[in-house]
């Protein structure tokens, strides 16, 4: 079986809550998740699946208008924002398929694509061909978790930061910009290398927070650990200081220089992506790599939580807020999907979702009145394990085989980028909550030299390559696409 029919038959998108009952000829769909969640990934095969569909090939049986003979043909057309950059479809279709088959490079910006569906209209409809184009919007799930600060002082930011970094699990992490900070005086002279050195040294947490064997979520300012254009500007230029509840900032002090940047980062930076972006979209999904959270054990889960709310908050913003003069989300409906199930055993598929949805469900608690519906699915993209029963001491285990990238090293032995090997990825537990429980040994059963690799494959750039059987290994459940 060819690639191209394995990118297709395993792009399992379960978007009927999410796409249906769209009205007009068309809907803008944003498609978000925090750094490496499986976003370019996830476009692209989704992308490819629509333009590759044909009629009478069952790839996308949900897909009503598919499944109806209806669809005619699905291509790309220019984009309607002439200033957001293009979703660079082509290029990452080749780095999966090219003859240097890698995985895609991590992308930084919000970037766009518009997808055309041409169908026939259904019987007893006003008659002739119908079209519907979709525009996908990319862009970091950092910058939603951003929404927050609108609503804060420089001052309260700062207590509030400096407080999460002492939680047990981030302190070690925070623990040289903490003690960096105690050295500032908030009443000193504005300092351009005492601001740059405290941002550098802030930025660097944040930054080991998000690092694999912590797998901790990112906390905003979002642009601080993807810059993109703005590294170096003094809008990204500041760290918080310790301010007491009433503290006066002087004039001239590092105190205002810093609040004074915060306050720029808010204006040139939050507002606009809040205004000019994310309110025009219809409808939204977030991407969640739940695996390496798990993987890391219950504090980094509590901190997937704890994001995902923040998430959440910015979909409920505008409704009833303060808020609502500044942009008034469309977005009635969210589906977060737990990317990179194939690193999972089919049968522990319902299992990540359950682990999902209890996530979803706790933080949709946190982030009261979120106001839209929400559904959650586990899936996989791109298909890059196949699955095997491989006799161990006289049992019969579940293994799914794939391609170690070159360099893993797993109990001595370093990989070639080109040999398999058999992986138990064991079992998520029956009972989701345990996911929050003790110290994450019910997840760290799994045997900790085949997750480790999984994991790291599925955070270094090159795939294992991609095996052509299909039995059921990638979503959860299979839902509909698009009901056009
Ligand atoms: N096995 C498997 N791995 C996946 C899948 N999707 C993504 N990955 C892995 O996850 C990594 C990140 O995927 P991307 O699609 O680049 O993630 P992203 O959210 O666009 O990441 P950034 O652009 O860095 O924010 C990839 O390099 C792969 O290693 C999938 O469906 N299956
Ligand atoms: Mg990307």
């Amino acid at each position: 079986m060819s690639f191209f029919t394995d990118l297709a038959q395993e792009a399992r998108i379960a978007a009927r809550s999410l796409l249906d009952a769209v009205s007009g000829n068309g809907l803008r769909l944003g498609v978000t998740g925090l750094s490496r969640a499986g976003k370019t990934v996830f476009i692209t095969s989704l992308v490819h699946t629509l333009i590759n569909a044909r009629a009478g090939q069952a790839r996308l049986p949900v897909f009503r208008v598919h499944a109806e003979s209806r669809l005619k043909r699905a291509f790309l057309q220019p984009q309607p924002d002439d200033a957001v950059p293009r979703f660079a479809y082509e290029d990452h279709v080749k780095a999966l398929i090219g003859a240097d088959r890698h995985w895609p490079e991590s992308t930084r910006r919000i970037s766009e694509l518009r997808l055309t569906l041409e169908f026939e209209k259904p019987a007893g409809w006003m008659g002739g061909p119908g079209e519907f184009t979709i525009d996908i919007v990319d862009y970091p799930g950092e910058w939603l978790l951003d929404l927050a600060l609108l609503g804060k002082t420089y001052a309260e930011w700062s207590r509030e930061t400096i407080e999460s970094s002492a939680a047990a699990a981030r302190a070690p992490l925070a623990a040289h910009w903490r003690g960096h900070l105690l050295t500032l005086d908030p009443a000193a002279d504005a300092d351009e290398g005492v601001a740059r050195a405290s941002a550098d040294l802030f930025t660097g947490y944040l930054r080991a927070a998000r690092d694999d064997r912590y797998a901790l979520s990112t906390l905003p300012p979002g642009r601080f650990l993807l810059p993109g254009d703005l590294e170096g500007s003094p809008a990204l230029t500041f760290a918080p200081l310790r301010l007491n509840e009433g503290y006066e900032i002087g004039h001239g002090t590092l105190a205002a220089m810093m609040e004074r940047r915060y306050e720029s980062y808010k204006e040139k930076i939050v507002r606009p992506f809040f205004r000019d972006h994310f309110a025009r979209l219809d409808r939204q999904i977030v991407l969640v790599d739940a695996l390496s959270a798990l993987n890391s054990g219950p504090a980094a889960v509590r901190d997937l939580e704890t994001a995902l709310g923040d998430v959440l908050t910015a979909f409920r913003a505008g409704r009833s807020s303060l808020l609502s003069t500044l942009f008034r989300p469309k977005i009635d409906r969210i589906l977060f999907a737990a990317t990179k199930a194939d690193h999972l055993h089919h049968t522990s598929h319902d299992r990540l979702e359950a682990i999902l949805r209890v996530l979803v469900q706790r933080a949709s608690s946190r982030a009261e009145g979120v106001g839209v519906d929400v559904d959650v699915i586990a899936l996989a993209a791109i298909r890059a394990t196949r699955e095997a029963a491989v006799k161990h001491d006289g049992q019969s285990l579940d293994a799914i085989i794939g391609v170690p990238l070159k360099g893993e090293v797993v109990d001595g032995q370093v990989f070639d980028g080109v040999s398999e090997a058999a992986i138990f990825p064991g079992e998520l537990p029956a009972d989701p909550k345990l996911v929050f429980r003790g110290d994450g040994r019910q997840i760290r059963a799994l045997p900790p030299a085949g997750r480790k690799t999984l994991r790291r494959r599925a955070r270094a750039r090159l795939p294992a390559y991609p095996h052509g059987s299909c039995d059921g290994v990638s979503a959860g459940r299979q839902a509909g696409l698009i009901g056009v």
